[in-house]
């Protein structure tokens, strides 16, 4: 890796095809408004964009299948029609199953396969990417199941779990991308703790990808006289997350705000280089 390879960590630009987002709820539900969006992303600098039709922050209610295909198809027909390479934010086999046959590349599932039990064997029947996310039930439930005894162990065992359910679908191994799914049933030191050991999920040799962008945890970190930051006020401490994943070699994160985070990854991206490159200095010096 060179100092001047910006692509070591990819970053996912998020387009949210939501009323009820937290992050950006509203913004993009007309499709071309979204589409623009999406494209916007991609000219500052996104490698991938994650399209999603139902919110997931705690409390929501979930949305129907159809009304949440009717979100998110326009949208990736538009962005795939332009070359943009997607990943669609769904827990639901039938809709990823459609959205395949419309130019996604990748599943997203925040359940990691166990909202919908036929997504593992609908990801290997069709040889895509999936992110499969560390989760405990939906939005409704998921703030009563925060509770671990070692939050990174759990995870990562929870995980592992998850990662057997796809294989055992005929899922290849270099197909499984992990997300230790922060604020996901976690609270905010359960999300330090998670960031501050990415590198056990990165040891299982699958690419990881890291969500932190915008979420609760940020603006209780950011509050002033106790009020927390307001999401949008969010985005410079998610690029610093950003630029601390990237210097540790995460494959890639999930942001609202791309241009931030591009150069953040091209931070710690050159931090990652200059150690490797000492590190190879002093292999050949012995
Ligand atoms: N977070 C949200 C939604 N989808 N997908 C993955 N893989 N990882 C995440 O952390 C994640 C996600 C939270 O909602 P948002 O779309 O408003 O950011």
């Amino acid at each position: 890796m060179s100092v001047a390879d910006p692509a070591a960590t990819r970053v996912m630009g998020v387009v949210n095809v939501t009323p009820d987002s937290f992050s950006d709820g509203g913004q993009w539900l007309d499709p071309e408004l979204a589409i623009a969006h999406g494209r916007h992303l991609i000219a500052q600098g996104a490698d991938l964009l994650d399209v999603g039709g139902e919110s997931t922050r705690p409390g929501a209610t979930r949305v129907p299948e159809d009304v949440e295909l009717a979100r998110v198809m326009p949208v990736v027909q538009g962005l795939a029609a332009e070359g943009a390479a997607i990943s669609v934010d769904t827990m639901r086999a039938s809709v990823a199953e459609k959205v395949l046959d419309a130019g996604t590349s990748c599943i997203n599932d925040v359940s990691g396969g166990l909202a919908d039990p036929e997504m593992p064997r609908l990801v290997a029947d069709r040889g895509c990417d999936v992110i499969v996310s560390h989760w405990r039930g939906h939005s409704d439930v998921m703030s009563q199941r925060a509770g671990y005894d070692d939050v990174v162990a759990d995870v990562a065992r929870e995980l592992e779990q998850r990662v057997t359910a796809f294989l055992e679908a005929g899922v290849r191994q270099d197909r499984i991308i992990l997300d230790p799914g922060l604020g996901f049933a976690k609270n905010a030191d359960a999300n330090w703790q998670l960031l501050s050991h990415v590198e056990v999920f990165m040891a299982t040799g699958h690419r990881v990808l890291v969500g932190a962008s915008r979420k609760r945890f940020l603006g209780e970190l950011l509050e002033h006289d106790g009020v927390p930051a307001l999401p949008t006020y969010r985005d410079r401490a998610t690029a610093a997350v950003s630029a601390l994943m990237a210097a540790r070699g995460v494959w890639a994160v999930r942001v609202h705000d791309v241009a931030g985070s591009v150069d953040a990854v091209r931070v710690g991206t050159a931090v990652r280089a200059a150690g490797e490159a000492r590190f190879e200095q002093g292999r050949t010096g012995d």
